[in-house]
């Protein structure tokens, strides 16, 4: 199947037109005197989101810090690529928590810093899905609840990829994982189940929530810096495609990214207090076909046959993220106002679709 050309946008990467940039608009990674939080050496797969999406926060957080920066890691794929001991990538000091800890090994170091008087050294906390939005999530929650001075990142690959690719309360509905597997009536992760974390860390009115793709990588720096400019609990929601687990190719990472943007899969955002402040724009909307289809771990959905109910359900979430957020600039943005199926396939609370798919 021909697939739709794709505008490149960015010009703040290692591509030709960052270097036609004036050198104040360039991007972190252009420049030569970048902190290079995590080196070459580390062995995440070829095209792993997780590794570009770290590299970039973490170089900007290293710059927006002066360097003076402390990181407490989660078990996962970013811990285990970054540090079979006793080697290790990272160039800044960096401890590994617990699988479920992290937001509190980072509240710990925070708190000793403050008891050193030495409130000009800055901690982020960080994991994956799995370590944030499930087993960590409580710890995560008393760090917003107690408004600790910590950045907290998750990089969100859908699914637990260190151990092989088992679902998280991130996993989208439909998704072939090795615990849903694409079998039976309704193949891959049920529907309605799931949590969104930014909204929830929304929800504690938080000083700054933030979301962002490895496809704008301009954008996750500036909320990095955002972030870092800001004292008490932070967190930052960065989507990371994963080729391994998502059954994509290495080369469509970037690619995948933009189009889970750019089809209201994932909404990419900024919130101060629990308002939302400013969202990225749809610049071309897209079905949610274009995304689900070079993912093999969708692939249930188009063969033998295309399975066009799974897919509809797919775009009413979409379609409901879009207009919760404005993400076309109109006032409801789409047709999602028309009303879908929710959780149970009843109509949502709104009238619009319900948990079907909606921002994760
Ligand atoms: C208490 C506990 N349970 C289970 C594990 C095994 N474990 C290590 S990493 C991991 C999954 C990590 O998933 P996620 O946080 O999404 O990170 P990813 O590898 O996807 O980046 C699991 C289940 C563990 N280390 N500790
Ligand atoms: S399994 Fe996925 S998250 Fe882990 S290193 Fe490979 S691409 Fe990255
Ligand atoms: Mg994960």
């Amino acid at each position: 199947m021909s697939m739709p050309a794709i505008r490149y946008y960015q010009t703040g990467s290692f591509a030709v037109g960052n270097r036609l940039l004036d050198p104040e608009q360039r991007s972190e990674q252009a420049s030569e005197q970048r902190s290079n939080a995590i080196t070459c050496g580390h062995r995440a797969c070829q095209g792993c989101g997780e590794a570009l999406g770290a590299r970039y926060a973490l170089d900007a957080a290293m710059r927006a810090t002066g360097g003076r920066l402390i990181a407490a890691n989660a078990t996962g794929c970013l811990e285990v690529f970054s540090t079979p001991y006793p080697e290790s990538s990272w160039q800044l000091p960096w401890l590994h928590s617990l699988f479920g800890n992290a937001p509190a090994v980072a509240t710990g170091i925070a708190a000793a810093l403050r008891a050193k008087g030495r409130e000009d050294i800055r901690v982020v906390g960080q994991g994956g899905d799995g370590g944030t939005v499930d087993i960590g999530f409580a710890c995560l929650s008393g760090m917003f609840e107690r408004n600790d001075d910590v950045l907290y990142i998750c990089y969100d690959n859908e699914a637990y990829m260190n151990t092989g690719v088992q679902r998280s309360g991130a996993t989208p509905p439909a998704a072939r994982t090795t615990t849903t597997p694409a079998l039976g009536p309704e193949p891959g992760n049920v529907f309605g189940q799931g949590k969104s974390a930014p909204l929830i860390a929304m929800a504690h009115e938080i000083p700054y929530v933030a979301t962002a793709t490895v496809a704008e990588l301009r954008d996750l720096e500036a909320k990095v810096q955002t972030a870092m400019s800001i004292r008490g609990a932070r967190y930052l929601h960065v989507f990371v495609p994963c080729p391994l687990g998502w059954g994509s190719a290495s080369k469509d990472t970037i690619r995948i990214a933009r189009l889970a943007k750019e089809t209201g899969i994932f909404p990419v955002f900024e919130a101060h207090d629990g308002e939302v402040t400013d969202v990225s724009k749809i610049r071309r909307k897209l079905p949610v076909e274009e995304y689900l289809r070079p993912q093999g771990r969708f692939a249930h959905l188009f063969k033998p046959e295309v399975q066009r109910e799974t897919i509809a359900r797919i775009q009413a979430g979409a379609n409901r993220n879009i207009r919760r957020f404005g993400l076309l600039g109109g006032e409801d943005g789409d047709d999602g106002r028309r009303g879908g199926p929710g959780r149970d396939g009843a109509p949502g609370r709104d009238g619009g679709p319900g948990r079907d798919g909606g921002i994760r």
